[in-house]
């Protein structure tokens, strides 16, 4: 199930103590369901049969302060990926290649 962020869950990820995000080591996506580009990379995802946490972060560009707080910049879909050399990618079109290169 999604992880949808409103104003009553901003500050959760602050709240996990470093260990247990190194323990969380699935894929996770910060998307949105009405973006193109963030499907793009969930049909990636599934065709691969990669599992993954999704993040659906809000509508509103300034809400989305958890996905900025990670990656300095408010785009989705973003991909964390313990595998990556930064952790994470914020490009639908670099997201792709990394699961295809990585997963396929
Ligand atoms: N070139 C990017 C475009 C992504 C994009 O435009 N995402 C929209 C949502 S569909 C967004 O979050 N725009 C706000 C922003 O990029 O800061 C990609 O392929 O991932």
């Amino acid at each position: 199930m999604a992880r949808v962020i409103d104003s009553h869950t901003h500050g959760i990820i602050n709240e996990t103590p470093t260990a247990v995000r190194a323990v969380m080591s699935r894929l996770e996506l910060y998307d949105r369901q009405d973006c193109p580009y963030s499907q793009k990379v969930r049909d990636k995802l599934e065709e691969l049969g990669v599992d993954y946490d999704e993040t659906v972060v809000p509508d509103k560009h300034t809400d989305r302060d958890e996905v900025h707080e990670r990656t300095g910049q408010r785009g989705v879909p973003v991909l964390f990926d313990p595998s990556l050399e930064d952790g994470w990618l914020a490009d639908s079109d670099a997201i792709v290649t990394h699961l295809e290169r990585t997963y396929g």
